[in-house]
């Protein structure tokens, strides 16, 4: 599954003390892994070093590392990708080794790493490991703790890892640009016991942002607040992977914000509790149960749950305009307006000129649009019962019986057991749905159940 390519690094190209120069050290260096599928790929399982229970790195994947005496080394490169943001959109970011995100770093407290960055960018970069504990030079702070790793050079990373949790990485120099363009990946570290704070599914994504305009493919950089691609690891809904469980299993989600703002990460069905922050593991006792999660600007957060509740449960984040692809902030309210033929008028003098939701936006999920190229509907995704009207940070939970263990294939939409779907009652015909404004002095619209269908249970 797994393209790798051979670095080639100009032996010219190393200059500062701390870049790796030379034929010879070249030769040393990991081969790059590379990845073109964004789809999430199966978890990387250790054959050497310390045992642990990797992570599902949600439509990503796990970076492959090697042993080296007693180091752990691994080998990210700068570089620009093509990322699928969704089925029908692309984008032209920046990432590491293929893919917005990069690829999950995976290693175990204790262990000793050495991550060579090698920088394809048209730019000098650095990459700073977001909430470890390290020696300050390997901070990756350009200009403060290292001089900035210009286009060609590769430089080297070393430190132990020194406890458990989840971290990131990203870069720190022209950090505004390089974030807007997608350069982020996580950082996960295993416990030294594998038994300690085990899950049977441990998920990982970041929380990031573009500002792709309609029908363009790079995205703009020095946008501050109006994002309007809210993505899960650089995929927006629908295409981000469902989170699949079998009944039973003891659940992790672990999610980093590098985005611009907060996000409130909601699970349908089931309560979490909060077991990790960005400063390590929450002691047992000072969990507190949620059904919402409010992850703020530089945080990561792991929540934990037993998925026990079988079904297709959204999982999202919970402002709204969040679980929506690109729009136009400029679209009217006609909420209540009546638009009679106004719409016509218009089209004379702006062909293809529609008047968008006199009656809500509801339409806009089943509608076929005329989009530009290259521009995801702005709420889309259909399911067994019609359209889901979402988009950006929205996937689904999806808990089956009876699933064996590594089986992360999508399981197809939940079968109900009868008697449990929300259903329609017969009633005598409703009033016409009322347009324009509501008169207070109006009498209210009668609505009187004549004949509940029996609720069947088995
Ligand atoms: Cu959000």
């Amino acid at each position: 599954m797994l393209r790798r390519d051979f670095l080639k690094v100009s032996a010219a190209s190393a200059a500062t003390a701390f870049a790796v120069s030379g034929r010879a050290q070249a030769a040393a260096i990991p081969e790059a892994a590379t990845m073109k599928d964004p789809a999430t790929q199966m978890p990387y399982v250790p054959t050497t070093g310390p045992d642990y229970n990797p992570v599902v790195t949600l439509n990503g994947w796990t970076l492959p590392w090697r042993m080296n005496g007693d180091w752990k080394e691994f080998h990210l490169v700068a570089e620009p990708v093509v990322r699928e943001i969704a089925p029908g959109m692309k984008a032209y970011l920046w990432g590491y080794n293929g893919q917005s995100p990069g690829p999950t770093i995976e290693a175990v407290e204790g262990d000793k790493v050495r991550i060579y960055v090698t920088n394809k960018l048209p730019e000098h970069t650095a990459v700073h490991w977001h909430g470890q504990r390290l020696p300050n030079g390997m901070d990756g702070v350009g200009g403060l703790t290292q001089p900035a790793i210009k286009p060609g050079q590769t430089f080297v990373y070393e430190f132990q890892l020194r406890r458990a949790g989840t971290f990131m990485y990203h870069p720190h120099a022209d950090e505004m640009v390089q974030m807007a363009m997608g350069m982020m990946g996580m950082f996960v570290v295993h416990p030294k016991d594998p038994a300690e704070r085990r899950v049977d599914r441990d998920y990982c994504f970041l929380l990031n942002a573009f500002d792709i305009e309609a029908g363009s493919y790079v995205p703009k950089i020095n946008t501050m607040l109006d994002f309007n691609l809210w993505t899960w690891n650089s995929r927006a809904f629908p295409g981000v992977d469902p989170l699949i469980a079998a009944k039973g299993d003891r659940m992790r989600v672990r999610i980093g914000n590098l985005t611009m703002t907060n996000h409130p990460i909601h699970i349908h069905g089931h309560e979490f509790t909060v077991t990790g922050t960005d400063g390590g593991w929450v002691p047992p006792g000072s969990a507190w149960p949620e059904v919402t999660v409010d992850i703020a600007v530089g945080q990561m957060r792991s929540i934990e749950f037993a998925a026990d509740e079988p079904g297709d449960w959204a999982m999202h984040c919970h402002k709204s305009h969040h679980t929506m692809n690109a729009m136009g902030h400029t679209v009217k309210t006609y909420i209540g307006v009546k638009l009679g033929d106004i719409q016509k008028k218009i089209a004379k003098t702006a062909p293809g000129y529609m008047a968008m939701g006199d009656k809500g936006m509801a339409d806009m999920g089943s509608m076929e649009m005329p989009l530009p190229d290259n521009t995801l509907p702005m709420m889309t995704g259909f399911a067994q019962f019609g359209p889901i009207e979402m988009g950006g940070m929205f996937s689904v939970l999806k808990v089956r019986e009876g699933l064996a263990s590594g089986d992360y294939k999508d399981p197809g939409w939940f079968k109900h057991p009868e008697g449990t779907v929300a259903r329609l009652v017969e009633t005598e015909p409703a009033a016409p749905p009322r347009q324009g404004r509501v008169d207070p002095k109006a009498a209210p619209a009668k609505y009187r159940v004549v004949k509940p269908t029996k609720m069947k249970h088995e």
